[in-house]
């Protein structure tokens, strides 16, 4: 049994769909609440344009159809994780049915080695302005200074990330090993296990290929539906440490059904390295809410984070007691 396999909930109802052209406090407040019961939601009307996210689409579909040699020469100068990926994730022995591209969105030199580079820069630029948004949004609601959260993914130092994942059909990954052995889930292969992001936001998007799956706070896992009109969004770790443990860094998990090629592309919001986090001064109250988390710098929490495993709670080291 792979550790971790929950039972599943069938139907995706428990997912807040919020519509972001609604009335702005109508909007904040639906966050804000989605945040603190489930960490995670779907955004539709959220102003993206069609033609970016497209364009973002077809050039990844293009890119992993190239041949194998020419993928595996995408790789990142100085991190030997980063660049085009198969089967390996992070660091520490972790896999998935899955290939992949994972870059950081500021590093010019690896993006200018696409021919789609202006595609991602576009599409990088947009997420962003929907994470920053979004992010305004919770501020609002949560009443603390406007930006607290937006300016740490403004910066142009912002250790921000784009990873585009891959899912391919299982004939392709026969013999695989990854494979769930609970007999309802026997055809279901593991394709990103069970883990939370390290980073502030998470922004995806899929082709309209399910597979994701939440944590709810019984413990069951919640099948997202995928639906290409509409953004996932889910809190980090570090927006759980920044409101001192009210919004939560949502558990999720990928399984691969392998019939059809699940393609989705995540932007996690990150802060500059030397950025310190801890929780925010209005979101600390001496006796009903008093400080979770010790204060550290991304680095910090970075390196901590890419040494352990991805289903590794890590947050547990920076609790106050
Ligand atoms: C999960 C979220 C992002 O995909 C990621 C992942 C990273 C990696 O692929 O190198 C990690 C994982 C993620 C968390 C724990 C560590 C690091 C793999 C892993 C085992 C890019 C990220 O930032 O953290």
């Amino acid at each position: 049994m792979v550790k971790g396999s929950q039972k599943i909930v069938s139907v995706d109802q428990d997912i807040p769909i919020i519509d972001m052209s609604q009335e702005r406090t109508q909007v904040s407040k639906q966050i804000v609440k989605a945040c603190e019961t489930l960490g995670f939601f779907k955004v539709v009307n959220h102003g993206v344009d069609q033609t970016i996210i497209s364009r973002m689409e077809q050039e990844s579909i293009n890119f992993f159809a190239k041949p194998v040699h020419e993928k595996n020469s995408v790789k990142s100068a100085n991190q030997p994780n980063f660049g085009y990926g198969f089967r390996d994730i992070g660091l520490s022995g972790d896999s998935g049915e899955i290939e992949y591209l994972l870059f950081h969105t500021n590093d010019s030199a690896f993006l200018s080695q696409f021919s789609f580079s202006s595609a991602v820069n576009c599409y990088i630029e947009a997420v962003k302005q929907l994470a920053r948004e979004i992010l305004d949004l919770m501020a609002e609601e949560l009443r603390v200074p406007p930006y607290t959260f937006s300016k740490l993914i403004s910066t142009v130092d912002s250790d921000s990330l784009v990873r585009v994942n891959h899912y391919t059909p299982s004939d392709e990954f026969l013999g695989g090993t990854t494979r769930v052995s609970d007999k309802s889930e026997s055809l279901m292969r593991v394709g990103f296990g069970e883990h939370t992001d390290p980073q502030i936001l998470t922004v995806l998007r899929s082709n309209g290929v399910g597979g994701l799956q939440v944590s709810n706070s019984d413990g069951l896992w919640v099948p997202v539906f995928s639906d290409p009109s509409a953004f996932c969004v889910n809190v980090g770790d570090l927006l759980q440490v920044m409101t001192n443990g009210r919004f939560i860094s949502v558990k999720h998990r990928v399984m691969a059904s392998g019939k059809e090629s699940r393609l989705s592309t995540a932007y996690f919001a990150a802060p500059p390295l030397q950025a310190k986090i801890g929780p925010i001064p209005p979101m600390i109250k001496t006796v009903n809410q008093p400080r979770v988390y010790q204060t550290f710098t991304w680095s910090e929490y970075k390196k901590f984070v890419y040494s352990h495993r991805l289903e590794d709670s890590r947050l547990d080291m920076f609790r106050t007691c």
